[in-house]
């Protein structure tokens, strides 16, 4: 291990705007990207720091005073594409206050938008990590600390020197996933990412077991980032960190983030097993396919503690599916259904509205399906052309309109970003606001407590058991309108005080 003093990083995950406070109307969510960086850095004796500024009171106008005073000398900046546009105006700031320090940015946007954002010569941005960031930002940092030049010779980085654009090579993937340590969750506040999602009265907590997936769906750019491969921890490594996290922070519902958990059914069968033979005794949610479910491994989930089940459903027009490359059937898609339904595990149905080619025909026909399958609950999302994707490089421009090329109007999926031909963006989004209201109807919202009971089994006597359908049906299911509302008197009124509070109590050192 090197033991190395000099060099001090702070990894930033920026907000979408520029802002001064915890936005504690939307669910936050752990940088897992970063958080792994950090532990791989940390494991090679760097003195590293997350700032995860959507969950910190670190206003974005303070960021300079903020690596100032923790003696920082270089930052890593993370973003998915609606976070660029900001992270970048961070780069500028901190670059301006601070002409010595290094700034790197990293993840998915920068790995696709490279060109572009180094297209203005830019002099805030030092290099670009594409791809995988463990190793590359690691050779970056020790050529950085050893006053190295010979930057052409780390794979996976773009750079400008002498203003001329350097792109090095392409770096392969990790290939054993169990050489990576567990995200540094220690250097997160944890806390701010409970208040998130629960289920039964327990706060989440969320593990990754895999990176990638092998299919190509024309909306989804995690088959070309991962280059379809995927990669599996093994079951011991994951079990182990589920039981370190439930002894650390004592939470029993766990959230896998992987695309395809469900992906090697010999990983999916251990898991289970060992769940159940260690006794883990915790509840779980993961994506799956639909196609990749039987009786049997749903029952083997449902013993082993999953409780829901997101399916990506999509359209329920066959020839919508099959032209988004989805490689699923609309019977699959029923089966899947009811027999998740029978073995007594919830449902989410993830639908898409404003596919290329889409009508007002196929949109009925997907809230058709949606009413024939009964899933526990369901998310419509309007189509959006993200970096990466088939349908940003090819496809949308042959068959509809994309809105915005402002990055920050990413942030959501509940406006759409990309209107086919044959439709238009009203349409789109007022199908879009109609279904969901009708998912956060006072008869959808008692069905999924009635649900939510009869899976509860002995967490029904958990105090917090009732609180979150409460939270749920007041605001989480309600209109926009009344969000609105809720959001409008949270930030003016709770957020303020909450903030108060805190700087009271000294958690917040810089605004
Ligand atoms: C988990 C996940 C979520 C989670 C948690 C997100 C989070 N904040 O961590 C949830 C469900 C909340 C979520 C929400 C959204 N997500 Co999401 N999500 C993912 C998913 C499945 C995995 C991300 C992940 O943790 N990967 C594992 C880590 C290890 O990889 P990584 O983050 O890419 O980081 C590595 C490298 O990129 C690099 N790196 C990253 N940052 C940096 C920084 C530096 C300095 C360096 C050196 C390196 C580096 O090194 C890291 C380690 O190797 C990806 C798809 C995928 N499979 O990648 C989509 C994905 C990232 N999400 C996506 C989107 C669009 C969204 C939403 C906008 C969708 C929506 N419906 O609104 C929201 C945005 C939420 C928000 N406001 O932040 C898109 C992003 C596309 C884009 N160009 O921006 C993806 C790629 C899926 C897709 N549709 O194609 N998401
Ligand atoms: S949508 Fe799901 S199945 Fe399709 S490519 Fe993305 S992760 Fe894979």
């Amino acid at each position: 291990m090197i033991n190395n003093k000099r060099i001090k990083i702070l990894l930033i995950n920026p907000r979408t705007y520029p802002g001064s406070g915890i936005d504690i109307s939307e669910d936050k969510h752990p940088p897992f990207g970063l958080a792994y960086l950090a532990a791989y850095m940390k494991k090679n004796g760097y003195d590293i720091d997350i700032l995860d500024m959507p969950a910190s009171f670190v206003a974005d106008d303070k960021i300079s005073e903020y690596v100032t005073n923790g003696g920082f000398n270089i930052v890593g900046i993370t973003g998915m594409t609606h976070q660029i546009t900001n992270g970048c105006n961070l780069a500028r700031n901190l670059k301006q206050d601070n002409p010595d320090l290094n700034v790197v940015l990293g993840g998915i946007h920068a790995t696709y938008c490279y060109k572009e954002l180094l297209a203005q010569k830019p002099s805030f941005i030092d290099f670009i990590i594409r791809g995988e960031g463990e190793k590359t930002f690691s050779e970056l940092i020790r050529a950085i600390e050893n006053k190295s030049k010979d930057f052409q010779q780390i794979k996976g980085l773009a750079f400008l020197q002498n203003n001329e654009l350097v792109v090095t090579e392409d770096r392969g993937f990790i290939e054993d996933l169990n050489d990576l340590p567990l995200p540094a969750r220690e250097l997160l506040p944890m806390k701010e990412y409970f208040s998130g999602e629960r289920i039964f009265g327990n706060s989440m907590i969320e593990v990754m077991a895999s990176r990638g997936c092998p299919y190509e769906c024309i909306f989804c750019s995690s088959p070309d980032y991962w280059k379809r491969k995927i990669r599996f921890r093994s079951v011991e490594n994951v079990i182990n960190e589920i039981k370190l996290l439930k002894n650390t922070y004592n939470i029993r519902y766990f959230v896998f983030l992987d695309d395809g958990l469900t992906l090697r059914k010999d990983f999916l069968y251990q898991f289970c097993q060992s769940l159940i033979e260690d006794k883990v005794n915790i509840k779980w949610r993961c994506l799956a396919r639909v196609d990749q479910v039987n009786k049997e491994t749903l029952l083997l989930m449902k013993k082993a503690g999953c409780v829901k089940i997101c399916y990506g459903v999509e359209s329920g027009n066959q020839q919508i599916l099959d032209r988004a490359n989805k490689k699923i059937t609309i019977d699959k898609i029923k089966n899947a259904f009811s027999l998740t339904h029978e073995v007594g595990i919830a449902t989410l149905a993830l639908m898409i509205i404003g596919h290329p080619h889409e009508t007002k025909e196929t949109i009925d026909q997907s809230i058709g399906l949606i009413r024939q399958l009964r899933p526990f609950r369901y998310v419509f999302q309007c189509m959006t052309p993200y970096v990466g994707t088939k349908l940003f490089n090819d496809i949308a421009k042959d068959t509809g309109i994309i809105l915005s090329n402002k990055w920050e109007d990413y942030r959501s999926t509940e406006r759409p970003m990309f209107v086919p031909f044959g439709l238009d963006e009203f349409t789109i989004l007022n199908y879009h606001d109609k279904f969901m209201e009708e998912n956060a109807s006072l008869k959808h919202v008692l069905r999924r407590i009635f649900i939510g009971f009869s899976l509860a089994g002995k967490d029904i006597f958990n105090k917090k058991f009732l609180l979150y359908p409460l939270y749920n049906a007041i605001y989480k299911e309600s209109p926009s309108s009344i969000r609105k509302l809720f959001d409008l008197s949270l930030n003016n009124f709770v957020l303020p005080f909450v903030r108060a509070v805190r700087r009271n109590r000294g958690k917040c050192n810089v605004c």
